[in-house]
């Protein structure tokens, strides 16, 4: 057990403090060199109070490096082959897919429609953001309705028909679990909140006004909100409409296992959890401290997202819902690390099958919202990295978009004539290295970034964010911009009626117009798609660096293939790397004697005859 008298080099032996380690020097932009210094190593933990001037910091680091007794183990185990490593997931964001109604927000029947496309892309599943009943505070990421299709996206007939649809294809469909939290319109909540002697009260986390804590939630508010008429304040993580379940309460994961076991009864395959490792808060709910609230924006994280029950409420969710109906599960994890990810997902802790990790989607230093060009080299160390320590216990998801974040192209570059080669890097990373490649709505076909005005704005975290900053601040991060609409056809094809958000950058080209363009982003991810489809050594061979140190180059080889690539906007020279092979596929025409400003090639073996 560690105390105050324990060093740093203890602290950095269990899994927790390894990663929050990283973290912090991630979030403050320096080396892990720095930690290596014997002076810093000896440190004993009550000196760091000397350095962050606050004692509750010191405290809540201990607790959660006790949590974790030992390492996760990289020995033993043999490497399961399983259909969810095999295949390339497709996230849909279901309002912004396609409409089929003519109400300008996209619906299951919409979904429908497309599936021919996903399924001639070659994709293996789908993943639908939240489909059920909700006021559409966080568009459907605050559920009131746990057993009801929210109206607007269709019926639970027609998610019937999707599942049967999905499945005739040969296609897996996962669902969003959001159990961190509800709408405030939850029958739950609103008997909790109107009914203190009710059994729904301690659902979730109620406090007298002047009890509340510094915590501040993830859309820049406090995490509090009063309610004058009850007298009372409930806690809330994200949006001030979206309360926090009390998981330490058997009935909530009671109520968690039933509505699992529901959607796997209609026959799913598997579910993202939202925020899966904020279910667990520390008892109490201590203040946060302030160093660590400036340093990650967000004050009282260290509270909540590793909180002391985490590993024995998955375990329970797992064995009574996911492991006796066979579903995949893949947890939304924001501030997760290395160790804790497998302490989380490897095979034989029976929690979790992957984790979404989200330290590669900015650079270090750097936060969403910032104006900054994104460095892919930090990307190839990032990577480096987590595939080295990938045991036979291990899997990871590979993803740059999702819901929540601007689209990759734009965060690279801001040369319009780099957007195909980026964009078809960006293709060959996520679909040949190791994991389960997730590719989000519109990435496949090189969507970017746009401005939007005040009032083109919908997201409530940029609403939020807009009152703290300016314009040009809140659309460098906006969720919205990988949520504005699909663009299927020239005209746009999302909708008949007028779309709730913009539509996509109106200088991208369309996806049935890419579709008939050989050498389109869109084809390029088809025959990538395909490549890793049929390719076994692409899915399960090990990962094998290539000079690993030579700047602006990434090369690896995964059993008969080589893959190379320059990540920056210079050309490289240098002496080529031997038998790489044939040439496979490249995302520029015609050969060089050097690699071209953002060009990925593969290669694969000669087959002798
Ligand atoms: O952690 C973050 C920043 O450090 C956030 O980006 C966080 O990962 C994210 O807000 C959590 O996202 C998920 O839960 C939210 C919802 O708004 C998002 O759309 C969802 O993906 C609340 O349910
Ligand atoms: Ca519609």
């Amino acid at each position: 057990m560690l105390n105050k008298n324990s060093k740093i080099k203890d602290l950095l032996k269990t899994p927790i403090g390894k990663d929050v380690v990283d973290k912090v020097l991630l979030q403050m932009n320096k080396s892990s060199v720095w930690i290596e210094n014997p002076l810093i190593l000896n440190l004993k933990l009550k000196h760091l109070n000397r350095f962050i001037k606050d004692e509750g910091f010191v405290d809540a680091l201990i607790n959660l490096a006790n949590q974790d007794k030992i390492f996760p183990t990289q020995e033993g185990g043999m490497l399961v082959k399983t259909w969810w490593k095999e295949i390339v997931f497709y996230q849909i964001y279901p309002k912004s897919f396609k409409d089929s109604n003519g109400d300008g927000k996209g619906d299951l029947q919409g979904i429908l429609s497309k599936l021919d496309y996903i399924e001639s892309m070659g994709f293996g599943g789908i993943w639908l953001s939240p489909i059920f009943k909700s006021p559409m505070k966080d568009n459907g990421y605050d559920i009131s309705d746990y057993y009801a299709i929210n109206p607007e996206m269709g019926t639970m007939d027609d998610l019937k028909q999707l599942i049967e649809a999905c499945h005739q294809r040969g296609l897996k469909i996962i669902l969003d679990l959001v159990v961190n939290h509800t709408s405030d319109q939850h029958p739950w909540f609103m008997e909790a909140l109107n009914n203190p002697t009710s059994d729904k009260r301690d659902y979730y986390f109620f406090r007298d006004k002047d009890k509340t804590n510094n915590w501040v939630s993830f859309f820049y508010e406090s995490a509090w909100k009063y309610f004058e008429a009850q007298d009372i304040s409930a806690l809330h993580l994200f949006a001030s409409e979206q309360f926090d379940l009390n998981w330490d309460n058997q009935q909530v994961r009671d109520e968690v296992v039933r509505i699992i076991n529901f959607y796997a009864d209609l026959g799913i395959d598997g579910y993202r959890l939202d925020v899966i490792n904020y279910i667990s808060k520390n008892p109490g709910l201590p203040e946060g401290n302030p160093w660590v609230g400036e340093l990650i924006g967000f004050t009282g994280i260290e509270h909540y997202f590793y909180g002391p029950h985490l590993h024995d409420y998955l375990q329970e969710i797992n064995e009574r819902a996911f492991k006796p109906n066979q579903l995949f599960s893949i947890g939304e994890t924001p501030g997760i690390g290395i160790e804790t990810s497998k302490m989380l997902s490897a095979d034989y802790r029976h929690e979790l099958d992957l984790i979404f990790n989200f330290d590669h989607l900015e650079n270090p230093g750097k936060v969403r919202f910032d104006q900054y060009f994104y460095d892919l080299e930090y990307y190839k160390k990032y990577m480096i990295k987590w595939q080295k320590s990938l045991s036979n216990h291990d899997w990871m998801s590979l993803f740059f978009e999702n819901h929540d974040n601007p689209r990759m192209i734009s965060k690279v570059s801001d040369q319009a004539h780099f957007y195909p080669a980026i964009g078809k890097l960006i293709g060959v990373l996520l679909l040949t290295l190791k994991g389960t490649p997730f590719i989000y709505q519109g990435q496949e076909a090189g969507f970017i970034n746009q401005f939007f005005l005040e009032e083109e704005l919908r997201d409530v975290e940029s609403i939020n964010k807009l009152k703290q900053s300016d314009l040009e601040t809140v659309n460098a991060g906006t969720r919205d911009q990988s949520r504005a609409v699909m663009k299927w056809n020239h005209e746009g094809g999302f909708t008949e009626g007028v779309p709730w958000i913009k539509s996509q950058h109106p200088e991208v080209v369309s996806i049935e117009e890419q579709l008939l363009d050989p050498h389109s982003i869109l084809c390029f991810y088809k025959t990538l798609i395909e490549l890793r489809n049929n390719n076994h050594d692409l899915i399960y061979s090990p990962v094998e660096f290539e000079f690993e140190y030579r700047h602006k180059y990434f090369g690896y080889r995964r059993g008969d293939y080589f893959i190379e690539m320059n990540l920056t906007s210079e050309p490289i020279r240098f002496e080529p790397v031997k038998n790489k092979g044939i040439k496979l596929l490249s995302n520029y025409l015609g050969d060089q004697e050097y690699l071209r400003p953002y060009e990925a090639i593969i290669y694969r073996k000669e087959q002798i005859l």
